[in-house]
């Protein structure tokens, strides 16, 4: 069995070249794609959360190692997909109608991604209709909605409703997120979950898929 330090500390240490480096090498060399996932990558990201969590990791950090996360899947998701491997589940995320903010929303998705989902990024300036197409056609267990403007949070609960007028309400999660979001207004618009932060939103997509089945 190859030695995973390497590509795990890539991670940790947001090198995005060494990752995909390491990968490639392992790849050529017969390397089954899911251990690298299971053993090596995922690993590196619950640690960087749980570094997140304790003040030893930033923003900062947790954006390279997310980019290094990503380079390295890039190369396994096409062969973990023909292999097969189950997603965690279906993340369909975005920002909401009228907001343009996306560097938390990419990181949600990136480590959404690392944590093993499958995420469709509906990008910014997300309608609710746009929200309840994607969950209709991708057939998505979890809605992600990200708003950093006091003046689009109330998108989020349009989207609620909408997700209940089109009878899709029941078969996802909504999970909320953005610096004006708290618990309490995820309460009041009745979502399944709040976080703020990205190692966060991935316990609490776990989770919630976990109170589900
Ligand atoms: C960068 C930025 C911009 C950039 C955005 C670039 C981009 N591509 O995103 C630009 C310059 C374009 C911009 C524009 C505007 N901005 Co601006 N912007 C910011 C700034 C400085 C940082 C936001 C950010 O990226 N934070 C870093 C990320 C990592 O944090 P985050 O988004 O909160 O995400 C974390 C968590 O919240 C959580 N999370 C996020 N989403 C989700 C989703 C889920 C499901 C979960 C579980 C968790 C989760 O996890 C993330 C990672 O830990 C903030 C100030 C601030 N300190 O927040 C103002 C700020 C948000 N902007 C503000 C304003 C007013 C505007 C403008 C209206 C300015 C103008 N007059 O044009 C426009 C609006 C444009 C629009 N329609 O959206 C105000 C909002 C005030 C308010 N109360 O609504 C702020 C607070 C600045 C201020 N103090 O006035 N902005």
């Amino acid at each position: 069995m190859q030695d995973l330090k390497p590509l795990r500390e890539a991670i940790l240490n947001g090198d995005a070249k060494a990752a995909h480096d390491f990968v490639e090498k392992a790849l050529a060399a017969g390397a089954e794609p899911l251990p690298l996932v299971h053993d090596a990558m995922v690993p590196a990201m619950d640690e960087v959360g749980r570094r997140f969590e304790c003040n030893e990791y930033f923003v900062p950090e947790l954006l390279i190692s997310a980019r290094a996360m990503k380079s390295a899947l890039e190369l396994l998701r096409p062969l973990l997909i023909a292999r097969g491997a189950q997603p965690a589940g279906r993340v369909v995320i975005g920002t909401v109608k009228g907001d343009l903010h996306d560097i938390g929303k990419n990181l949600v998705a990136a480590m959404l991604e690392g944590g093993g989902f499958d995420v469709v990024d509906l990008g910014v300036n997300v309608s609710p209709d746009q929200f309840v197409k994607a969950v209709k056609e991708k057939g998505a267990n979890i809605v992600a909605m990200s708003a950093l403007l006091t003046t689009t949070m109330p998108s989020m609960k349009g989207t609620i409703e909408a997700l209940k007028q089109a009878g899709v309400r029941e078969q996802v999660k909504v999970l909320v997120g953005g610096a004006p979001i708290t618990q309490k207004y995820a309460d009041e618009i009745g979502a399944d979950g709040y976080s703020d932060n990205a190692p966060g939103a991935v316990s609490l997509a776990k989770k919630q898929l976990a109170a589900k089945a």
